[in-house]
């Protein structure tokens, strides 16, 4: 099978938010069907969403896998799962959020899985990592790249 690139959002605003991004990083990497190929470097962000609440750790992640999307999906709740995540509020504190962003230029629309991530090109915290690690890969929906479209947020 070939491998398509595939794009993962890391988010953590609650207790030790390095070290529950560095155990998602660990823990993907450590998935016998799962690849790091590109990492992105860990910014904080203001919380996005009208929800009060601490400012969070962000991380892009570009990975290789031979996983289907709904199988990769499950592997990233149960690593959430394991790092203490509790589901509530939605778009509240959490301590880890694993997003799938991009699957390759897959566009799915399954009731718990939108792909690429519905409100992915309205994000900085999304697109700037992206447009770090990958300026060139271009979104399969808005037709653009991730350059340009963090420009048109920026601007
Ligand atoms: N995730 C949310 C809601 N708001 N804000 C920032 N800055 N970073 C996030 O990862 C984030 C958010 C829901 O997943
Ligand atoms: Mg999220
Ligand atoms: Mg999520």
């Amino acid at each position: 099978m070939k491998y398509v690139d595939v794009f993962v959002g890391l988010g953590s605003n609650l207790g030790n938010r390095e070290s529950f991004l560095a155990s998602a990083v660990l823990m993907l990497q450590n998935h016998e069907q799962i690849c790091i190929v590109k990492e992105s470097t860990v910014i904080e962000t203001a919380p996005v969403g009208g929800i009060e609440q601490g400012a969070f750790l962000n991380q892009v992640l570009q990975v290789e896998t031979e996983l289907e999307p709904a199988v990769l999906l499950n592997s990233c709740l149960a690593i959430e799962e394991s790092q203490g995540r509790v589901r509530g509020e939605k778009w509240g504190p959490r301590t880890l959020d694993i997003d799938i962003l991009f699957y390759g230029n897959h566009v799915l629309d399954a009731p718990s899985l939108h792909v690429p991530h519905p409100e992915l090109h309205l994000r900085h915290f999304v697109l700037g990592p992206l447009a770090e690690i990958a300026p060139e890969f271009e979104h399969p929906v808005c037709k653009k790249n991730m350059r340009d479209l963090l420009e048109t947020l920026l601007s």
